[in-house]
């Protein structure tokens, strides 16, 4: 056996940890973090040390699978999965046209090379609306936020933590999940430098999290009421001559955002958050005499009650305290590639669902309604889905309505490693390759890092021969959709993204390119494949890039070969200019949809009545934990046990109210179903509150994940209602959700 080492970026979460691994011929033996990587500098998580169990885990499938006529899978060679993807598609679209198969991309789908340069192109040529993904029950609120604000909705700026001075997190966990729409590796580490240099942490959060545990300050909110909070803070900024006067050239709304702010005082949101009128005070004054603050917010104000408003309001502390584009502030990070997020002005509900008439947003539809167009007949009806790295069943709400709709579908094609309690249903399920055996490279993430950093992992190991990698898996999928059939080249396919893409370059107005043949520039493009000569020229025409020599200390794909470790080009630097891609050229402090939703909050907050759940009602919150990775990580023996469990949270004071003891099975009860799960008191979360963590609920028939069915816990998602939406964003709320408690029955 040969030993040897390999560099490679983890790709198990947004942070995307430098990791060195030992090989004994094709083992990983061993994995730490790699001390060369400029940006994590050494630092890894358990579940980075474990990529090598990952990457051997038994379960993972190793050839693809074809259902049978007797409902059991064959395991058949790619051919034959292929031509069976092909038919399959055929039959449905022939019978019910092209909006009967629906395409479903989940998380994982960023942390692959495959998926972000192929999802387009397989949307375009499947030509259906019926597009779906994990975006609208994660970030989409701020992805509408940031469209309807800068025009760009991936102009999503993100703390400059290393230079900060005051650091607010809202609804975000980030010691535990390691920074989401934020990439920024050892984020604890990060934190404890802030703190050690005097500056300050604080976490408004309704559970003490770990997070929350390392914070100077920690506010208790009341679930689901944080765009009351933050518009408080907004109105004591302009109350108190605190806010800077943003430029009326730059800036647009000022005088409307002041006119709405001034309806939601300290005082009049205090019950309703469940925070006093001073805290509010003291919040909104600490963020604006800091030298430099940053305010954050995640999944618990992108899955809650008033999302966008609420990431809205996030933006608008920042340029209101003037920390908007400033060092230590929220700065826009850059892309290490040239793909492009904005061909038109940004608009949502340019078209509509069929089934519940909700707005497309981002060309998607909500999660939430998939199961509606699956399970409502009639004209449009879907009947096939091509599943790509998503567990739906799972992770959107009402998981279980979704389940059993998925069993009545026509066709689906799953691209995944695992049969699981959603690729289960599937009628040809395509295997990407082992871990490390795919190349990885940031397509999604790398402008949001807190530096300008440009990575690229090349395969550490071959594919076997007749192994398609996952690139190929979707370039497949892509010819197959475009009517090439199974047997087409998908070589062909990335040579004509290339072609396509240098004619568009050399097209556009003041192209420095410009006269330059689109042959000689083809040929400079280096790589071991059709995938590698992509990236290069992604890399090359990149605002880090060599744009083809012009621009000779500039990056490309030899050089990112050259440096295994990574480059680090430096801190971020102010951008806005570059960013703004909205109609006026202006960022919109308060843009129309924005402005209906804050009257829509104006008038609740005039007719709520404080405390108005009732006596035995909870609100329902999240929680992940550092061992996981939402629900396709309990496979992972090393990763599972002690606190990474299923447990409902409960305070303590609630518990003895209710007899429920630690241990005890309770029965909680949700809009959409029940559940029964062991109750764990303890006082990390507040009276009237109860959190469950997402992800679990494994071991069903027909699904093969031998160590999670061993410790399977329950879905989270059977209470979540798929009928409660964010009405901007079209996002699922999975935190301030009704439930009942009790003990469970006999
Ligand atoms: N270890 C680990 N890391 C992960 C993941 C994982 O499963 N495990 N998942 C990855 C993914 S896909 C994502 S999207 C990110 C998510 O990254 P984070 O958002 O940082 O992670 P969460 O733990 O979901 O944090 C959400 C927090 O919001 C709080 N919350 C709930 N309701 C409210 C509310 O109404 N108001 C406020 N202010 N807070 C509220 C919850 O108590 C929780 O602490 O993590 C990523 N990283
Ligand atoms: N109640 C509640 N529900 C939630 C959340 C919550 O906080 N609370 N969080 C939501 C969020 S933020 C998210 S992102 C979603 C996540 O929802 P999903 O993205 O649907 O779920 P995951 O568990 O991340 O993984 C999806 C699938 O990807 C597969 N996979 C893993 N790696 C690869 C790969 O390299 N290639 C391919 N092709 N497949 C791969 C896994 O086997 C799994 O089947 O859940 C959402 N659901
Ligand atoms: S924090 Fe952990 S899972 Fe995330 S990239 Fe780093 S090592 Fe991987
Ligand atoms: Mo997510």
């Amino acid at each position: 056996m040969t030993t040897r080492t390999a560099y490679r970026i983890c790709s198990l979460c947004e942070a995307g940890c430098g990791l060195e691994i030992q090989f004994d011929g094709d083992r990983a033996t061993k994995v730490r973090g790699d001390a060369a990587d400029p940006f994590s500098k050494g630092y890894a998580c358990p579940k980075g040390i474990a990529l090598g169990d990952f990457d051997q885990d038994p379960d993972r499938l190793t050839a693809p699978l074809v259902r049978q006529a007797d409902g059991s899978f064959a395991e058949v060679g790619w051919d034959e999965a292929f031509a069976a993807v092909e038919a399959g598609l055929g039959r449905v679209t022939e019978a019910h046209g092209k909006d009967a198969v629906a395409l479903y991309y989940g998380n994982p789908v960023i942390h692959t090379i495959a998926v972000p340069l192929y999802l387009r192109l397989l949307h375009q040529f499947l030509g259906t609306r019926n597009l779906f993904g994990s975006s609208t029950v994660d970030q989409m609120p701020k992805n509408v936020s940031s469209g309807l604000m800068f025009g760009d909705p991936w102009a999503v700026p993100v703390p400059d933590i290393d230079r900060t001075d005051h650091l607010l997190v809202l609804g975000a966990n980030p010691v535990v999940s390691n920074g989401s729409v934020w990439t920024v590796p050892d984020l604890p580490g990060r934190i404890r430098a802030l703190r050690a240099r005097g500056g300050r942490l604080v976490v408004i959060d309704p559970r003490r999290t770990r997070t929350a545990e390392v914070a100077d300050r920690h506010v208790a909110v009341r679930p689901g009421t944080d765009a009351y909070l933050l518009f408080a803070m907004v109105n004591t900024l302009l109350q108190e001559g605190l806010a800077v006067e943003p430029d009326p050239d730059r800036f647009a709304g000022h005088g409307e955002l002041t006119r709405i702010a001034a309806e939601f005082t300290p005082e009049s949101v205090a019950a309703v958050c469940g925070v006093d009128a001073r805290t509010v005070r003291t919040l909104a004054r600490e963020l604006a005499a800091a030298r430099a603050a940053a305010v954050y917010a995640r999944i618990g104000a992108c899955t809650a009650p008033f999302a966008t408003l609420t990431n809205w309001l996030v933006d608008v502390l920042n340029t209101l305290t003037g920390n908007l584009d400033r060092p230590g502030g929220a700065m826009f990070g850059v892309p290490q590639h040239n793909a492009v997020t904005v061909t038109e002005p940004f608009a949502i509900g340019r078209w509509h669902s069929r089934v519940r008439a909700l707005p497309e947003v981002m060309g998607e539809f909500p999660t939430a309604t998939l199961a509606d167009e699956i399970d409502t007949p009639g004209e449009g009806q879907v009947r096939a889905l091509i599943a790509l790295a998503a567990n739906p069943v799972l992770a959107v709400p009402n998981g279980e309505r979704l389940d059993r709709a998925l069993a009545g579908l026509d066709f689906m094609v799953a691209v995944d490693p695992y049969l699981n309690e959603t690729t289960r249903h599937a009628h040809v399920v395509l295997p990407p390759p082992r871990l490390m055996q795919s190349g990885h490279f940031d397509i999604v993430l790398s402008r949001l890092a807190v530096r300008r950093v440009a990575r690229y992992s090349p395969p550490s190991l071959p594919l076997e021969p007749g192994r398609p990698s996952e690139s190929a898996i979707l370039a497949k999928l892509t010819l197959i959709a475009a009517g090439y059939g199974a047997g087409a080249d998908p070589a062909a396919l990335d040579a004509m993204v290339v072609d396509k893409t240098l004619e568009a370059v050399l097209a556009a107005p003041g192209s420095p390119l410009a006269g330059r043949d689109p042959a000689e520039l083809k040929a400079m493009l280096t790589g071991a494949d059709s995938v590698e000569r992509r990236l290069d020229l992604m890399v090359r025409l990149s605002p880090m890039g060599d744009v083809f020599g012009l621009r000779p200390d500039g990056l490309n794909l030899a050089a990112l070969l050259a440096n295994p470790h990574g480059i680090d080009l430096g801190e971020l630097l102010p951008r806005l200019n570059e960013v703004v891609r909205t109609a006026s050229g202006r960022v919109e402090l308060y843009p129309e949809p924005i402005a209906a939703e804050a009257k829509r909050l104006a008038a609740q907050l005039r007719d709520t009545q404080p405390g108005t759940h009732g006596p035995s009602g909870f609100l329902l919150v999240g929680r992940r934990h550092l061992r996981s990775a939402n629900g396709w990580t309990h496979n992972i023996p090393a990763l599972s046990g002690g606190s990474n469990r299923c447990t409902l949270e409960i305070n303590p004071a609630d518990a003895e109210r209710l007899g429920i003891e630690a241990g005890q099975k309770v029965e909680v009860r949700g809009r959409a179903g029940e559940v029964v799960v062991e109750a764990e008191p303890t006082d990390r979360v507040g009276p009237g509150v109860v959190s469950l963590p997402h992800g679990w609920g494994h071991g069903r028939p027909g699904s093969r994940q031998n160590q999670a069915a061993l410790r399977p816990g329950v879905n989270v998602n059977a209470l979540t209602d798929e009928f409660v939406i964010d009405p901007l964003s079209g996002n699922a709320v999975f935190n301030a959700v009704p439930v009942e408690v009790a003990p469970a029955r006999g």
